[in-house]
């Protein structure tokens, strides 16, 4: 069955974008007039998509007011009348699949088989999996309430997916939130404004403003009650310092450089398309990918051969044609980052081993590809590239691969391949990694925490925990007196 966005969705998007011109920003339920704006691109062509407006502090402080005007009445309301709001953003996300996925696909540059297939419904997920929870939340919650007003802010490598994994258990739990996209981005979470004002969610509950990093920088130090940052290590340790003392409630997901490991007894063909996966899904540009492939000693010719010929089959260009497995950088930008650290991976030493592959002549591609001889220090053995490039370095004994795998300042995922289940849990819980799967990789539910440790970040996101970050501290029990004898 051919269930793929038709040809007219993206005529739909087109048509879409030119009647709306320039976006405004989504405050108390409407669209305001567009300000100064900023241009939005399609990576994979390089023409211009829309013109968004460049959020001011005063955009910001009247969209908090917005979020704080709304808050008593909906955080009021019961869980059961929540929950139907949040079930008709999720019914809605779905109507509108097949145009999310496209207008997706043309901001970002990912193919167009993962945003159909994976960005867009998880999206939808995460809206149904917390509806659940604001069913639940007066039996499992009795004692919280709401933080208040949460300010969040995304980046562009998931942009539908990150709002979802922000919004829905604010909402769930009774927040009110001001959403800032990712510069490179908005244009899904400009759709998703629409969505909340035709499900009729009440105006102000959810308010978009658009923007830079400036914008962002607004919003965190604007009268919230909670941050809540995906993004770089970079900006979140600034986040941090802004928020210290503040008392505003802090969830920060960060960078990674995730180890991907590989032992001799494991299924070696099925690893090989793990590493498609972990580091060629999404071009890369994925903070838990699995960045650094440490392969047993005895297998790591093999595997790294049959790595190179699969690597030769990725088929790379036009994120809109459904056989594309690899689409665009999402920025200049980006990808001038990508090809500065891996000249400097090879400068240092490295071998790098790329996909012979034709390229299209504009759009920001980026060949598949990871290095081979990289040492401990090379440039690329540390820093996160978020590109399509892994290492593959080598390892004998399990206890080298452990510490290897803890050899960095991230600890965002991992993934452990064997086909000895008691070898990989043993070393699945040595690795210090927010989430670790084994015999497999990239797999995501609303029903588990997903976050990070050391410069990873921290809180969670999804799951009971993830709720537990959007709802107030317990009422400290009063201490009972105790009793003269
Ligand atoms: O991230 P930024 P960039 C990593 C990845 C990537 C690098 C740079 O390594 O190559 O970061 O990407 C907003 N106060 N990740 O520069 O700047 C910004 O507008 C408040 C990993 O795009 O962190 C955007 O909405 N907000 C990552 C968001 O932060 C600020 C995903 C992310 O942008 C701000 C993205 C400020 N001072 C990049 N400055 C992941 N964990 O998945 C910027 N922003």
């Amino acid at each position: 069955m051919d269930y793929g966005p038709a040809p007219e969705a993206s005529g739909e998007v087109m048509k879409w974008l030119s009647a709306r011109g320039a976006f405004g920003h989504f405050i108390g339920g409407r669209f305001t007039e567009p300000g100064p704006t900023f241009d939005v691109m399609n990576p994979a062509t390089g023409e211009l998509l829309a013109k968004v407006t460049q959020g001011t502090g005063s955009d910001v402080q009247a969209a908090v007011k917005a979020a704080r005007a709304a808050l008593p009445r909906w955080s009021k309301l019961s869980g059961h009348d929540r929950a139907r709001y949040l079930y008709a953003l999720a019914r809605h996300i779905q109507k509108r699949e097949r145009f999310l996925a496209v207008l997706e696909t043309i901001d970002n540059g990912k193919p167009i088989r993962e945003s159909r297939d994976i960005d867009v419904p998880l999206a939808a997920r995460h809206f149904y999996h917390h509806a659940g929870w604001a069913e639940m939340l007066a039996d499992e919650f009795p004692s919280q309430g709401p933080v208040g007003v949460c300010g969040q802010i995304i980046p562009w490598n998931f942009p539908l997916l990150m709002l979802a994994w922000k919004v829905a258990p604010a909402l769930a739990a009774g927040n009110t939130v001001v959403l800032k996209p990712a510069e490179y981005t908005p244009l899904t979470a400009l759709a998703f404004a629409e969505i909340c004002a035709e499900v009729g969610l009440p105006k102000g509950v959810v308010n978009i403003v658009t923007g830079d990093g400036a914008t962002g920088a607004a919003l965190v130090e604007a009268d919230v009650d909670k941050i809540a940052f995906t993004g770089s290590t970079e900006v979140g340790r600034a986040i941090r310092k802004v928020t210290a003392g503040s008392g505003k409630k802090l969830t920060l997901e960060l960078g990674g450089k995730s180890p991907f490991i590989v032992f001799a007894d494991a299924d070696i063909d099925a690893a090989v398309e793990g590493v498609v996966d972990a580091i060629w899904f999404n071009q890369g540009q994925v903070c838990c990918a699995g960045s650094r492939i440490l392969v047993q000693e005895r297998v790591a010719r093999d595997f790294a051969e049959r790595l190179a010929r699969r690597m030769a089959r990725l088929r790379v260009g036009d994120p809109l044609d459904k056989s594309t497995d690899m689409g665009a950088i999402v920025d200049p930008v980006q990808l001038r980052r990508i090809r500065d650290l891996v000249a400097q991976g090879e400068a240092e030493g490295a071998v790098l081993h790329q996909a012979p592959c034709q390229l299209p002549a504009t759009g920001n591609y980026f060949a598949p590809g990871f290095f081979t001889e990289v040492a401990p220090a090379n440039i690329v053995s540390e820093v996160e590239i978020f590109g399509p490039v892994a290492t593959l370095t080598t390892f004998r004994t399990p206890d080298e691969a452990v510490a290897l795998a803890n050899n960095t300042r991230y600890g965002l995922a991992a993934s452990v391949w064997s086909e000895n289940v008691n070898l990989a849990l043993d070393v699945a819980a040595q690795v210090k990694a927010g989430v670790v799967w084994v015999n497999a990789t990239n797999i995501f539910d609303a029903g588990a925490g997903f976050g990070g440790y050391r410069e990873s970040g921290f809180g969670r996101e999804g799951g009971r925990e993830g709720m537990e970050e959007y709802l107030a501290e317990p009422p400290v029990p009063a201490k009972a007196e105790p009793v003269p004898i």
